[in-house]
């Protein structure tokens, strides 16, 4: 059974009044209180009271990255800061960072909607939990914690980093579930199989991974290098973090906590909703935030939403896996190509480790991509016809099934720097 059954299993037609009731309030709460919504309200002349159905969400102004900026740090505020508890940042590396704060009705919500994500994992009271997200300003720590408090379970707070003396607290305490990101996760194997304790002969047993794209083929490679079941999360600073959607034991689709996020899908160039199943960009309205509750955000990450009975037994709404971010998306010869794409492809070449990272550049008017990816150590060590071969290999495997030329570069074997949080698998040499 899910942790709160009132509302994961709660059948659809009462889901949806409980929607539409809370949307109403929220458009009320934010027209009252934050000027850059009423002034959109009023300039798209609507209300409150205009919205009949919950199909009469597309009424609505949606809202993006830059408002955000041009409203730090607090300009979207519904409260005043005397009820804010506490603020948390993106990690974003270009402009400024996006802010997120939270009444203490809102750190509590959070709170119940990450032990739901960390029930559906299987997560109990008699696990030991070593967080390895980044505790601080980053809302993947402080949100696991609280969530895996609320549970009741034995939780180590190490953070990320230092991945040795992760191994060896994992090792000393049992540690029987790690949370991180996948990307840290694959860091943390490859360590402690080259420091003669692999995880797999260790208590883990189980893995909550998310915060960047990742792909199933390295959840296979996680799951058997660890020994584990690793289940995707996922959230973001602007409605609250980690708690959104997550994957339940059938790992199949995340089920998003809807009775706290609408989640609609549209097409990001005309903005109109996709039909039912398609993919395209999520959009998020917030129905029950008090200190900064935003309407229908662009997320910019590209999924699909289906309503399907789940073998967990949680009504929620699946969303499938995130492929990537529209901002992502590479235009290659014009196709579009997205790095997860290449990610699963890799996983069918046994010479190179997941380890890549894809640097595009511009010639003329045309995105050109090399692929810079790892080899194994015997085949680096084989010399340069070997090399050359396995080059092709990959170029070919990758023309085929995409239909678009790389430029593969085999690299050295440990040689791009391992990720201790989010991955950074493009590097962008474009002109700006
Ligand atoms: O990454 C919150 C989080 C923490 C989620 C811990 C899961 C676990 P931000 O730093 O604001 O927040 O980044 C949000 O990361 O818009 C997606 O593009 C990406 N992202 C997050 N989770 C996933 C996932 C946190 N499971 C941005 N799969 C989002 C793919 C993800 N992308």
């Amino acid at each position: 059974m899910p942790w709160n059954e009132q509302f994961e299993c709660m059948p659809l037609a009462d889901l949806r009044s409980f929607q539409l009731a809370r949307l109403k309030e929220t458009i009320a709460w934010v027209y009252e209180r934050v000027p850059f919504y009423r002034n959109k309200l009023d300039e798209m002349g609507v209300k409150a009271d205009d919205i009949k159905s919950l199909e009469d969400i597309v009424k609505l102004p949606f809202t993006v990255k830059n408002d955000l900026r041009d409203n730090y740090p607090f300009g979207l505020c519904a409260v005043p800061m005397k009820e804010v508890v506490r603020v948390h940042a993106s990690s974003g590396t270009t402009g400024k960072p996006i802010t997120g704060p939270y009444t203490a009705e809102d750190v509590d919500q959070w709170t119940e909607c990450v032990a739901r994500v960390l029930w559906a994992a299987g997560i109990r009271d008699e696990d030991i939990v070593q967080n390895s997200y980044g505790i601080g300003l980053f809302t993947g720590g402080l949100g696991l914690h609280q969530g895996a408090t609320r549970i009741g379970c034995t939780v180590v707070p190490t953070s990320s980093g230092m991945t040795e003396r992760q191994i060896l607290l994992m090792k000393d305490f049992g540690t029987t579930a790690l949370f991180c990101t996948p990307s840290y996760a694959l860091t943390i194997a490859e360590r402690a199989e080259e420091l003669g304790t692999p995880i797999r002969d260790l208590p883990l047993r189980v893995g909550v991974f998310g915060a960047e794209p990742w792909t199933n083929a390295m959840r296979n490679e996680i799951e058997e290098r660890m020994g584990i079941s690793a289940v995707d999360i996922y959230g973001l600073t602007e409605l609250g973090g980690p708690g959104m959607a997550y994957e339940c034991q059938a790992k199949d689709g995340l089920h998003i906590n809807e009775d706290h996020f609408l989640a609609e899908i549209i097409n990001p160039v005309t903005l109109e909703p996709v039909a039912p199943g398609e993919r395209g960009e999520l959009v998020l309205t917030a129905l029950q935030r008090r200190a900064m509750p935003l309407l229908r955000y662009r997320t910019k990450d590209i999924t699909s939403l289906r309503r399907d009975k789940c073998s967990c037994g949680s009504t929620l709404i699946k969303m499938d896996r995130i492929t990537g971010r529209s901002d992502d998306m590479l235009i290659i010869n014009g196709v579009n190509v997205f790095p997860s794409q290449v990610e699963s492809l890799l996983k069918d070449i046994q010479e190179v480790e997941l380890q890549y990272q894809l640097v595009v550049g511009k010639k003329k008017h045309l995105d050109q991509v090399r692929l810079k990816v790892e080899a194994r150590q015997d085949v680096y060590d084989a010399g340069p016809q070997k090399l050359d071969e396995v080059r092709n290999k990959i170029g070919n495997h990758i023309k085929e099934m995409l239909g678009i030329s790389v430029n593969i570069e085999l690299a050295a074997p440990k040689s791009i720097t391992r990720s201790e949080g989010k991955a950074v698998r493009v590097i962008d040499e474009r002109p700006r």
